[in-house]
């Protein structure tokens, strides 16, 4: 881990020089002085090193030059460099040298994301092993760069060398509560990419409404969604968010989650729910996914037929969280059923019966899943490479208990049980998010090393896209840092200055982040 000697990593010495002090999130190395030189927009290029393996028609670098450019310089009105100006452009560029090409891929999990940047007198220099890790030092970059009040540009001498604590950074949006407008989700992944979240959980489903158009089963949204002409993803709209997240360095991993949560299934898919009873008649109302009928596992088997295929990401989640026992208690097929297998009156092993057959279907597709913790609280059976997500916040057992648990039995786990962003209160609530050590369990350094990352979660009882942007930024930009930079990155009065910089910066970047606390930005109203 140890980067070259010379290198100090800049931690409570807050650099004084130029926007090195405000980046976010902290890089694992820098040094950056006061010296510095001057941008400028008109001759300023992005360019490709010679020796690089990306060149140009590489499309996730040639589009992220032209966003940066406008985020570096779309408010100055450019007009043709003037011979100085091309005289200089040599030096007036950033110049990208990727190790390995990989341009039409997906990133996944094991994507490398490390990258140096190097400021100095000779070069501008992106050097990375992936096109992800060129992204990830191309924000950096566009971080570094800032603007005396007379409208100049600078960047300062800088060396960064800089690579992620945890490879799987996620942020959820719930898209079944309140249907999200495909520009929401598309603006979200902009501001992901600012704060180097990696992953975009899509709960896309859930009891409230089924807004997914499946191609082999149209009736889901047609009779599920809240409205089949409106409130749907299009396959063209799942499309362009995977395209839309890729050429951020962004997954998608998708959860359609089963076997609860899942009213909003029922009207398009009839005998898939359970019907609850009340004493010897059914009662009108349903439950979780009926577990006893073959035909669930034949709808299952197709349905994940083609969500393997839709959603490229090697992962998918499957949910298995807060299944709730009444209707299946109440109903006398299922009864019949528990008696067959000789479950006793224990509904876990009934719920872990559905769920392991449902996880065999899924491997058979090569896909590997994330489920909710109750899949390991309730001891199903799962293969060695699942992940587990640990949300519980108030149960018997603490969430950092059950992050050593899942890892002790051998698996690797996602914190999220503190990060619920659409939790509110009055106060400086990113400090909580913040302050959060993932690793701050008992356990050995194998235990430590299965925790892949965490995830923000917005659900979305309250949130829709009136007030989506302003609760999840700048404060999910907490958990980011957290997930990206150092462990030893935690003093609050920096991350108050850089975070309330970042938010600034936001603004600027016509994001409608919410204040930290009292104050202004001087670039409000540009
Ligand atoms: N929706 C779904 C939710 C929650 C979960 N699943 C949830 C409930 C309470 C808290 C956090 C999350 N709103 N489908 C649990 C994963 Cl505190």
């Amino acid at each position: 881990m140890a980067g070259p000697a010379l290198w100090v990593p800049l931690l409570l010495a807050a650099a004084s020089a130029g926007r090195a002090a405000a980046l976010w999130p902290w890089p694992q190395y820098i040094q950056t002085s006061d010296w510095r030189y001057t941008v400028s927009p008109h001759g300023f290029q992005f360019r490709y090193h010679a020796s690089s393996a990306a060149q140009a028609g590489c499309s996730v670098l040639d589009e992220a030059f032209q966003r940066y450019r406008a985020v570096l310089f779309g408010s100055v009105a450019l007009r043709f460099p003037s011979p100085a100006e091309r005289h200089t452009s040599e030096k007036n560029s950033l110049v990208v040298l990727v190790v390995t090409a990989g341009c039409d891929q997906f990133p996944s999990l094991e994507s490398v994301e490390n990258y140096t940047l190097t400021i100095n007198d000779e070069q501008c220099l992106l050097l990375s092993e992936t096109v992800w890790g060129a992204l990830r030092g191309l924000e950096t970059f566009s971080q570094l760069v800032w603007r005396s009040p007379e409208g100049t540009f600078f960047i300062n001498k800088t060396e960064i060398e800089d690579f992620p604590r945890f490879p799987h950074r996620g942020l959820l949006l719930d898209t079944s509560r309140h249907y999200l407008p495909v520009a929401s989700i598309l603006d979200t992944l902009n501001v992901m990419a600012y704060s180097k979240f990696n992953v975009f959980h899509w709960h896309l489903v859930d009891d409230s409404s089924f807004p997914y158009e499946s191609f082999t089963f149209p009736d889901l949204a047609k009779k599920g969604s809240y409205n089949p002409a409106t409130h749907v993803y299009t396959a063209q709209d799942v499309k362009e968010v995977i395209e839309y997240a890729r050429l951020r360095g962004i997954r998608v991993l998708v959860e359609f989650d089963t076997p609860g949560h899942t009213l909003s299934w029922g009207p398009g898919v009839p005998g898939l729910l359970t019907p609850c009873y009340s004493g010897s008649h059914p009662s009108g109302t349903f439950g979780p996914v009926n577990p006893a009928l073959n035909s669930t596992y034949e709808f299952m088997s197709t349905f994940f037929l083609e969500i393997s295929a839709v959603f490229p990401d090697f992962y998918l989640h499957l949910g298995g969280d807060e299944v709730d026992f009444t209707c299946w208690k109440s109903n006398p097929d299922i009864q019949a059923f528990m008696k067959k297998k000789g479950f006793g009156e224990d509904f876990k092993k009934l719920e872990s019966f559905y769920i392991e057959t449902l996880l065999d279907i899924v491997s058979a597709y090569d896909k590997g899943y994330v489920v909710w913790q109750e899949v390991f609280d309730n001891k199903v059976k799962v293969r060695p490479d699942t992940i587990i997500q640990v949300w519980r916040e108030q149960a018997s057992v603490s969430y950092m208990r059950e992050m050593e648990l899942v890892t002790g039995a051998g698996l690797r786990a996602l914190l999220s049980a503190p990060w619920y962003l659409n939790h509110i209160s009055y106060g400086p609530d990113w400090k909580e998010a913040y302050t959060v050590e993932p690793l701050a369990f008992e356990g050995s350094p194998e235990q430590k090393a299965l925790v892949i990352g965490g995830e923000a979660c917005m659900w979305g009882e309250y949130v829709d896209s009136t007030n989506l942007v302003p609760r999840l930024w700048p404060r999910a930009g907490a958990v980011a840092e957290r997930l990206w930079s150092n462990e030893i990155v935690s003093n609050l009065e920096s991350a108050f200055k850089r975070l309330t910089y970042f938010r600034c910066e936001l603004l600027r970047r016509g994001v409608q982040a919410q204040p930290l606390g009292i104050g202004y930005c001087d670039t409000e109203f540009e």
